[in-house]
């Protein structure tokens, strides 16, 4: 959590350089929006427009916290998703949910540059846009950011297959989309991180573009060249998908190690396998909770949080039968 944003009377706030004291935290205002602060029973039967990157089970389980959320404010969730992790095709999606005109919108950008214009677009039409999940390179478009600290996540993978591969040899990471803010910060992490071990030889970073079957041939390709490679830290739950299975194809499952980001069923069963060692949980559920009650406050008029951060969970197969491990596993759907 960095800093508290009041969002003012949302009227005339245009020369929003106004700066507050909340908490003991300087706060700015957040970005102008047209609507009028309203009451908590007003919100009911108002939509949010939730537009997640892609489908998989780290989104659904987001959708599920925010449906849940909503629920207690007796809100409905309009929930419309991209087909491929891509600006191009999330983009006209996100066009379309704003000329609906919902209360709020909840959007995971796929790019943290190109959703730049069009979600300034949304805010001028009135809609406030929180992100979650990823980020922008502008954040001060959305009035709260909600996600995990994806380069603390890469630096936590960067330890853990260290300590896999005992500190030694050469390590490949699979980046799942340059420019997708999660990819790009948990890059960061891992490699801020794995330089501090000098016994490792860093071999880079490949982009599997969030497709497995890219993920796997990247494996087969890096293992030919370096049949002495290590491990592998792939950055989310598709690069991870992929990779564990080039591995398994190339023989070398368990003999290399990896460590994923995500924890859905296919993770837990490649862990389970030994094809995978550990794995990077968020808390998707969580994110979508924080996000809305964020939206609330914004739309009620109460003080706003610009930025909150959730937590990670290291899954390994020992700790697979714990409580918190077990919560951590991201659901396939919501009922
Ligand atoms: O890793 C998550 C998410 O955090 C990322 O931004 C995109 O990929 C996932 O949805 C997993 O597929």
């Amino acid at each position: 959590m960095t800093s508290t944003r009041y969002n003012l009377a949302l009227l005339a706030a245009a020369a929003l350089a106004v700066s507050l004291t909340a908490c003991g935290t300087t706060a700015t205002a957040g970005p102008a929006v047209s609507q009028k602060a309203v009451s908590e029973s007003d919100l009911s039967g108002k939509t949010i427009s939730f537009i997640p990157g892609v489908t998989d089970p780290f989104y659904i389980s987001m959708q599920c916290g925010i449906e849940t959320a909503a629920a207690k404010y007796g809100m409905k969730v309009d929930t419309q998703v991209p087909q491929q992790f891509e600006a191009a095709v999330q983009t006209p999606i996100l066009n379309a949910a704003v000329a609906a005109k919902p209360a709020g919108l909840l959007i995971a950008p796929t790019d943290s540059q190109a959703l730049v214009p069009p979600l300034k677009k949304a805010v001028s039409a009135g809609v406030p846009v929180g992100l979650v999940d990823t980020t922008l390179a502008d954040e001060s478009v959305a009035f709260t950011s909600v996600a995990t600290d994806n380069k603390k996540g890469g630096a936590q993978a960067a330890d853990a297959l260290a300590k896999l591969i005992g500190e030694k040899g050469k390590v490949l990471l699979i980046a799942f989309k340059a420019g997708a803010s999660t990819s790009d910060a948990r890059q960061a992490g891992f490699e801020e991180k794995i330089k501090s071990y000098s016994g490792i030889t860093y071999l880079g970073a490949q982009i599997n573009d969030n497709d497995p079957a890219k993920a796997a041939s990247i494996v087969a390709a890096t293992i030919a060249a370096n049949p002495d490679l290590k491990g592998i830290f792939a950055t989310n739950l598709f690069a991870a998908q992929g990779a564990a299975t080039g591995l398994r194809n190339a023989g070398k499952a368990g003999d290399v190690k990896m460590v994923g980001f995500d924890a859905g069923a296919t993770q837990i069963e490649q862990l389970q396998r030994g094809d995978v060692q550990a794995l990077v949980a968020q808390k998707p559920a969580e994110i979508g909770t924080k996000a809305v009650e964020q939206l609330v406050a914004q739309l009620t008029g109460k003080p706003v949080n610009a930025s909150i951060g959730t937590e990670t969970v290291l899954i390994t197969k020992d700790n697979l039968g714990d409580s918190a491990t077990k919560d951590a596993i991201y659901k396939e759907s919501c009922s």
